[in-house]
Parts: C-alpha cells; sequence; structure tokens
C-alpha cells in the first residue's frame, strides 16, 4: 500500500511507458479477473487471488526494463511543453470493459493545447493494497478532438472500483510524467458480457505470491452491432505482462517478458474464430489494433450468445487453461451480446 504511489511514475511507469510506446513488452499475469458481465459478476474472481503477499508491487517495480528499445517513433513526440496541467473531461464515465475518457491539457496559462495526441502514453493502476495492476490500453488509444486542447483515449478495464481497490490514470506527454488521475470505474450496466480471459496451462506467470499460474489473455468485448441482417462483432485482444502493470495488445511480434526481463514468449500467431450456434466456426480476422471480428449472419437483433475461441502460437487457450472438452464449454469464451 505505502509504496504504491512511487509505482507508477518511478521504475515502473517509466519504463512501462517505453514498453506501451514500442509495443515489445512482455507479461506476467495478474489477478483472475473474472469474466465480467455487466452487473459484477465478474469482479469476484479476480479478487480471488488477492490477499496475497506484499511482494506483488516490488515485483512489478523490478519488471518492467526488459524489451523496450527499439521504435525512435516515441521519442518523435519530442519534450512536453513545460508546465502542462492535465485533468478529466467531466462527466467521466467509466466502467469495467470498453470505456472513453476525456482529457484536457492545459499549459502554464491555461491556453489548451493541441496537437499532442501522438505523444500521450496512458498507464491506468489498480492498487489493491497488497498488489496493484494496469488495465488494457490499445495503439490507438488516443485520439485528438475538435474541441482544442482535449483528447477521447479508450481503455479496457478489467475491474470495478470498489472497497477493494482504486484506479488512477497515469498521463505521460512526450515521455514525462504529466498526472495522475484518480478515476471511478464503474460495474457495466446490463448484462452483455464485458470481458472474458482465456488461458492455457502450459503458459504461465508468477503471481505475486511467486507461485506459477496461467496467464490470462483477455477478450474484451468492442463492438457489437446489428447490420446486414446479422450481427457485427468484435472483440480486442490483450494479456498481461510478468509486472501486471502492463497488458499489452496482442498482435504477431508481441514478446512477453518474465519479471526479470528474460523473454518468455513470442506471438507468432494469433487465432480467434466465433460461432453463433457452437457448430459453425468463422475466422475473426484481427487487425494491427488487435481488434478481431466478423459479421453473424441471421443472428437476431436481440441478446443472444456468441462464443469466441483463441489460440495462440497454435494452442488453444480456454475459460480454466486445460485442454478444450470435445462436449464441453470450456475451449471458448461466451459473450451475452445485445448489438446496438
Ligand atoms: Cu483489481
Amino acid at each position: 500500500m505505502s509504496i504504491y504511489p512511487l509505482l507508477p511514475w518511478t521504475r515502473a511507469g517509466l519504463s512501462a511507458l517505453a514498453c506501451l510506446a514500442t509495443v515489445a513488452c512482455g507479461g506476467d499475469d495478474e489477478g483472475a479477473a473474472g469474466a465480467a458481465a455487466g452487473g459484477g459478476a465478474g469482479a469476484g474472481g479476480h479478487h480471488a487471488s488477492g490477499g496475497s503477499a506484499g511482494t506483488g508491487s516490488g515485483g512489478a517495480a523490478g519488471a518492467a526494463g526488459g524489451a523496450s528499445g527499439a521504435s525512435g517513433a516515441s521519442g518523435a513526440a519530442g519534450a512536453p511543453p513545460s508546465g502542462l496541467s492535465v485533468s478529466l473531461v467531466e462527466p467521466v464515465t467509466a466502467t469495467v470493459g470498453k470505456s472513453t475518457l476525456g482529457l484536457r491539457i492545459v499549459d502554464g496559462s491555461g491556453a489548451p493545447v493541441a496537437g499532442l495526441a501522438s505523444g500521450i502514453a496512458l498507464l491506468p493502476a489498480m492498487d489493491m493494497g497488497m498488489h496493484a495492476h494496469g488495465a488494457a490500453v490499445p495503439s490507438d488509444a488516443v485520439h485528438e478532438t475538435t474541441t482544442a486542447g482535449t483528447y477521447d483515449t479508450t481503455l479496457f478495464f478489467p475491474m470495478a472500483s470498489s472497497g477493494m481497490g482504486s484506479w488512477t490514470l497515469g498521463v505521460a506527454v512526450g515521455g514525462a510524467a504529466a498526472a495522475e488521475l484518480g478515476v471511478t470505474v464503474a460495474e457495466a450496466a446490463g448484462t452483455d458480457t464485458t470481458h472474458v480471459p482465456l488461458s492455457n496451462a502450459s503458459d504461465t506467470v508468477k503471481s505475486p505470491m511467486g507461485l506459477d499460474k496461467p496467464r490470462n489473455w483477455f477478450l474484451f468485448r468492442d463492438v457489437a452491432r446489428s447490420e446486414g441482417g446479422g450481427v457485427t462483432f468484435g472483440v480486442f485482444l490483450a494479456t498481461v505482462q510478468a509486472d501486471a502493470m502492463l497488458w499489452p495488445p496482442v498482435t504477431v511480434g508481441l514478446t512477453l517478458v518474465d519479471a526479470s526481463g528474460a523473454e518468455q514468449l513470442v506471438v507468432s500467431s494469433v487465432e480467434v474464430s466465433g460461432s453463433a450456434d457452437g457448430v459453425t466456426w468463422a475466422p475473426m480476422p484481427c487487425d494491427a489494433t488487435a481488434r478481431c471480428q466478423a459479421h453473424f449472419a441471421g443472428v437476431s437483433g436481440g441478446t443472444s450468445e456468441l462464443r469466441v475461441k483463441l489460440s495462440i502460437n497454435g494452442a488453444p487457450y480456454t475459460t480454466d487453461a486445460a485442454a478444450p472438452e470435445p462436449a464441453g464449454s470450456n475451449g471458448y469464451a461466451t459473450f451475452v451480446v445485445t448489438p446496438e
């Protein structure tokens, strides 16, 4: 608890931001964040691994150094203007799952500062007392709006603020820490599924207690639209790196490192497929921002269940980390979907 306030912008934070900029970072796993259907069914699972020893934060701090390097792009943003002030645009409506938060950035004289989008890095962090963890940040998370000095940011939160933990959003501009903002993340409304973790027993990370446990790969609901006589459904795919603070988007080439910075896993293939009936499966191709989607013809515009399978490097990932059961339901994520 006491070490936490130092985390985001000291060792772990700054190198983590470097990782975000280059995408080449790796992962440990944190909190078995449950499959959060709205209404809060998901929060409990995450805490099941809580109550752990106080080593989590320290481990996080040590981790991040690893596989950054590369990418001159982040440096191109240059030095941040000095005296920047960053605040959240009200009202703040963050919920579990996909959320958009507005940032307002002004200079020392209070004038809006435009043109910063490519240099803004986000580091969401949840302080859970004995340990801390992050949330998923897409590579295209930040978009400048038409209102000068304001930026929309898209984040995917795995759990809600509660008595068990609170969220902050670290913001860096041009590689320098600019703000650490408190954010209240509410449970999602309704009954739609916000995200589902899948895992494979052979892909493990150290828990804060030092135990090997399956790494979570999260499918976050991204889009669900009624159109063309069916439903277009898409997920955003992220995983968790060894320090638990970084939840990188999953694309081919992603390198995951352990807490010492040693390479653990390189993503060489990502296969996502979906099914409305559990019988017929169709590819859900993933793009460069780790969005994977497909159109499901004939699915009604009402609430339905869509199933999504994930394979990484040819290995199936399941709801219980075990091999898929031929007649069971562990081989895919199930999303309750009410399309827009
Ligand atoms: Cu948490």
